[in-house]
């Protein structure tokens, strides 16, 4: 596994000088488990989420979104880096940052922004303006809003499949105001003790809602906690794209070789507002310019460049080719019909 030589430390909310390490300072890990071809994948699919989050912030803005849009601007790297850990057998139970990962896991452009803009046929019905579903074909069951309540969801998915003798991991998320309540204890304490592979990543950027890291817990790094469970435990740099993979792999191979869980905290900085309608006029400004150097995709963008993988101009086209299709489909999606009120009822009221 990485060594935490290569992790910046909490920022109580402030900005550290320990996680002032802009591209230049801090070079991104090069990870011997992925190929070419596979760094282009990945790229790609933290492209087509940055391009969803920015398609969603501006529907937002026209009035046109349903809900709250919550970007998982900064976060793509940790999404798409975890997700890509996994087999297709494995499950998967996201929060409600990880468009990344839900990209990752397969889930069509048109079945999401259907799903996202509440239409009719999607697959919560129009019930849902994020990712409330579970899409059970591709082993995605999320998310459940209730804050660390997917947990103890996902570590019993983890051990049913261990008693159907699967051999297969379940990766769940949670935020850094998530992780300190009660079904986090609950949850990873019973993963361990049940021996469950579960892959569990604290996706702590910094904030919950207006809260900053000082206020929600008083350990140095979220991950110490696994000694006391007694599971494996890392801080990363969750804007690194192939050390969050490297990471992830290990702890997801390591759980499914011996029923360790693990606990992963991805730093990060959340860099719009809890969601769409925050200003977040409460982060200060120059927090925000320092996490800006570390941006997920600038950084990987360097990496493709530096090892002749793409040029700039090559990565424009790729852009723009990502941004066309999503305003197609943006464009085809607007033109659906909402579902007809009673279905609001269905799966909720016995008829
Ligand atoms: C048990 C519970 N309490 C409160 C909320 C309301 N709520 C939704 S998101 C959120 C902040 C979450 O912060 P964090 O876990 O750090 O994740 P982030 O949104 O920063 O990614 C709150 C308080 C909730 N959904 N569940």
């Amino acid at each position: 596994m990485p060594t935490a030589a290569a992790t910046p430390k909490k920022q109580n909310g402030k900005a550290a000088p320990s996680v002032q390490n802009g591209r230049t300072s801090h070079k991104p890990h090069i990870s011997s488990l992925l190929t070419d071809d596979d760094r282009k994948k990945l790229f790609y699919r933290m492209l087509q989420a940055r391009e969803f989050d920015l398609a969603m912030i501006r529907l937002y803005k026209q009035g046109r979104a349903f809900g709250g849009v919550y970007s998982q601007i900064g976060n793509e790297a940790a999404s798409v880096g975890s997700a890509s850990a996994l087999r297709d057998d494995d499950a998967y139970f996201p929060m409600h940052r990880n468009v990344g990962g839900h990209f990752t896991r397969g889930q069509e452009l048109r079945s999401m922004l259907k799903n996202f803009l509440a239409r009719e046929g999607s697959m919560m019905r129009g019930t849902d303006g994020t990712g409330h579903y579970a899409d059970v074909s591709k082993k995605v069951f999320g998310n459940v809003s209730h804050l660390g309540s997917m947990i103890p969801v996902a570590v019993g998915y983890a051990m049913a499949a261990k008693m159907r003798g699967e051999n297969t991991v379940a990766m769940t998320y949670i935020g850094d105001g998530g992780a300190q309540t009660g079904e986090f204890h609950e949850g990873m304490n019973l993963a361990a003790v049940q021996k469950t592979p579960l892959v569990l990543i604290i996706e702590n950027n910094q904030y919950a809602y207006s809260s900053p890291n000082s206020v929600e817990f008083a350990c140095e790094r979220l991950s110490d906690r696994a000694v006391g469970y007694g599971c494996t435990g890392i801080t990363i740099d969750g804007t690194d794209l192939e050390l969050v993979y490297e990471t992830c792999k290990n702890a997801v191979e390591n759980a499914r070789k011996t029923g360790v869980p693990a606990i992963i905290e991805s730093l990060t900085m959340r860099m719009r507002g809890h969601a769409e309608h925050d200003d977040f006029s409460y982060v200060p400004k120059e927090m925000l310019e320092e996490w800006q150097k570390r941006d997920p995709i600038d950084r990987y963008v360097a990496v493709m460049i530096e090892r002749n993988l793409y040029t700039q101009a090559q990565i424009d086209a790729l852009r723009k080719e990502i941004s066309d299709e999503m305003n197609r489909a943006i464009d085809e999606v607007v033109e659906l019909p909402f579902p007809k009120p009673e279905e609001g009822r269905r799966l909720v009221f016995v008829d």
